[in-house]
């Protein structure tokens, strides 16, 4: 079983991120060898500061290392490591349709937000199918708004096998039971978010703790008094979410256990429990940042292992085309 997935090294990462995504890299190295790749490709495609960039990448790894992934039992690289990547990209570009890239929703909201909208921008998805088909992948887990992404994959990989002969493995996407969509403590109609949503309502994994109980503690919420899911009790159903999350309870355990308590309790209470998911990550966060050569080389024996896995998916590439041998 071939486990897969992405992440931009962009901004910060949030409890979206972490409860929508990470979280799951996490759980995976149970059954499999994962391949989580930065793709610092794809963060590329919008308005960016180089500088910026470098950093974010190995902050990124730090992250990543220090929420649970271990480069012993999973392959954590950077995407411009293997220039696999991008030779797949172009190839896999010419069996996508524009048609077809015009009608995702990520880059139709992402472009409203852009002043110059790139072409790199557009054909953000192609990349995406590369990362995943050169891996031969099965399974890859997502938040909600990737599912779009991951099957146009699908009809990439369909298209391609059909028209060249079967190279690649069709595969599926894995959203978490709970928590694929967290949504922004104070816009509960929108997915918490890195570039979109509200900088107090969204709650980024290296807050300070009393950060991190400012925001929970003033999450949108609704003019009732009972904790429980239902409609028009978003803001409340996403923070008995994260509190399910963070606490491994069902969310049914949760609603009987507030059963007549107030708002302003079960808030501290979720608070409380991020603040406790967050504070070892937190820790050893730190602890890595001190050692950038550390980090450098954890991220070549990825990027090596990364290569020898994906190099025969990209020769076959260049064969089945009928490209001429070099
Ligand atoms: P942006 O919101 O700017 O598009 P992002 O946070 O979605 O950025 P990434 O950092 O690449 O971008 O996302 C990493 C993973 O986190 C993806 O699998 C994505 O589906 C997941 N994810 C992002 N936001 C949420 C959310 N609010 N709830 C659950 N999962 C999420
Ligand atoms: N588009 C994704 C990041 C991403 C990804 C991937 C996810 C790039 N390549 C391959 C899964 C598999 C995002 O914006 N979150």
């Amino acid at each position: 079983m071939r486990i897969f997935s992405g992440i931009q090294p962009t901004g910060e990462k949030h409890l979206g991120n972490y409860i929508g995504a990470i979280r799951q890299y996490v759980d995976s190295q149970e059954e499999s060898d994962p391949v989580i790749c930065i793709v610092d490709l794809h963060s590329i495609t919008v308005a960016y500061d180089p500088e910026d960039l470098r950093e974010s990448t190995l902050s990124l790894a730090a992250l990543l290392v220090a929420s649970g992934l271990d480069p012993d039992r999973c392959t954590l690289f950077v995407q411009s490591h293997n220039t696999n990547h991008a030779q797949a990209a172009w190839m896999l570009s010419v069996v996508t349709s524009f048609g077809e890239l015009r009608r995702m929703t990520q880059f139709k909201d992402k472009a409203d937000q852009q002043e110059f909208v790139s072409v790199g921008l557009f054909t953000y998805p192609v990349l995406q199918a590369a990362d995943i088909l050169l891996y031969q992948t099965d399974a890859v887990p997502v938040g909600e708004d990737q599912r779009q992404h991951v099957e146009l994959t699908r009809d990439i990989a369909e298209r391609f096998n059909s028209r060249f002969g079967k190279t690649f493995v069709v595969p599926a996407v894995v959203t978490p039971k709970l928590g694929a969509k967290i949504t922004d403590l104070q816009e509960p109609a929108k997915k918490m978010s890195t570039t979109g949503g509200t900088a107090l309502g969204t709650v980024q994994m290296l807050d300070e703790p009393d950060t991190i109980r400012k925001k929970i503690k003033s999450a949108v919420t609704d003019s009732g008094r009972e904790v429980r899911r239902g409609e028009g009790k978003e803001g409340i159903e996403n923070l008995i979410s994260i509190m399910s999350v963070s606490t491994d309870q069902e969310p049914e355990a949760i609603e009987a256990r507030y059963d007549g308590a107030g708002y302003g309790d079960f808030k501290s209470d979720v608070a409380e429990a991020v603040v406790e998911l967050f504070a070892p990550i937190q820790e050893r966060y730190r602890e890595l940042r001190q050692d950038p050569a550390e980090l450098q080389r954890l991220l070549a024996v990825g990027a090596e292992k990364a290569r020898a896995l994906s190099g025969p998916t990209l020769a076959n590439m260049y064969e089945r085309m009928g490209f001429a041998k070099p």
